[in-house]
């Protein structure tokens, strides 16, 4: 894990069992890969590692795993058969990084976070962020893997003018949350966005406070699903802000989606889903249609969850 800021010593070595009875620590995060996300980023928090070391190390596995939802290498590529990747991070302090539109970098959430420690930026952008990764010692590669080709090279035979968003279509981005057993938050949230997207096109995921926002006072919330509805309606920063007013957490998820939802009549033919966790180790989530699953970690137990739609 050359590129990680991650403590080799958290990755490997003895690990020091922590209580199991606060709901401390947590990891919560989107879609059936989370499983395996949630046990590396729980490897971390076991051996009393930070929620921002956690949640880096968690979403690295879907990034780099061609077979693993199409989150980084192996995702789908947009139009012209280029897979551009979009991520953020945020730590407890309220620091946060992000690259969008990032190509032949397989570990984006890792250049994320190199732009939030070593940078004054936030958020860098396409060629400009896959020179800062060369200059950090990030390694270009290329992304776009044979099934994801052939995927692409169909698609374009069909000269479909459809892109993916329907509820039971495939979905490829990880957001996930993490408390450490200091009761401190981080969240992070990478993909390779809509597939056979438009050349340039940047999703909700990168976008501090739409595809993830941290709150160490309150809580942390990350979507999945159709960004440009997700960026509209600032969806993680207001989840986080609905549990600043008293909303739980599965309740601010909803009432997050129903600020979208109410603009279609209640009834969009489209998924966006939200999974938010509390300062209290609280957790929720919400979609508008049935499909979405997300993983949770927590006192002991790392389980899949099947979330009724709510049209
Ligand atoms: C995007 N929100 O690029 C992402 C895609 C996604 O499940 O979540 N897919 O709009």
């Amino acid at each position: 894990m050359a590129t990680s800021a991650i403590p080799a010593a958290l990755v490997k070595g003895e690990v020091r069992r922590v209580s199991r009875s606060t709901g401390k620590p947590a990891v919560i995060s989107t879609w059936s890969f989370g499983v395996e996300a949630n046990q590396a980023a729980m490897k971390i928090l076991e051996r009393r590692g930070s929620a921002l070391d956690a949640v880096e190390a968690g979403v690295r596995v879907p990034e780099g795993d061609p077979e693993m939802g199409g989150v980084g290498y192996g995702g789908l590529p947009d139009e012209d058969g280029h897979v551009t990747l979009d991520s953020c991070i945020m730590d407890s302090t309220g620091n946060a990084g992000s690259v969008a539109f990032i190509q032949d970098i397989k570990h984006p959430i890792s250049v994320a976070r190199k732009v939030m420690e070593r940078s004054k930026h936030v958020m860098l952008v396409g060629d400009g962020a896959r020179r800062f990764a060369l200059s950090h010692g990030f390694k270009e590669e290329n992304l776009l893997t044979d099934q994801a080709r052939e995927a692409w090279l169909k698609w374009k035979e069909g000269l479909s003018d459809k892109d993916n968003w329907g509820p039971n279509e495939d979905h490829d981005t990880i957001s996930m949350l993490t408390q450490d057993e200091k009761g401190n938050l981080a969240g992070a949230c990478t993909t390779s966005g809509l597939a056979f997207k438009i050349h340039g096109r940047i999703g909700d995921s990168p976008i501090i406070g739409a595809g993830m926002f941290c709150d160490n006072d309150i809580g942390a919330a990350g979507a999945t699903g159709l960004g440009e509805e997700v960026i509209k309606t600032a969806g993680s920063f207001l989840v986080v802000e609905l549990m600043r007013q008293g909303f739980k957490p599965e309740d601010a998820c909803k009432e997050a989606l129903q600020r979208i939802t109410r603009r279609y009549n209640g009834n969009p033919d489209f998924q966006v889903a939200y999974i938010a966790l509390r300062k209290d180790g609280v957790t929720g989530a919400a979609a508008i249609k049935d499909g979405f699953q997300y993983a949770l970690y927590q006192s002991g137990k790392n389980r899949l969850y099947d979330v009724k739609g709510l049209t």
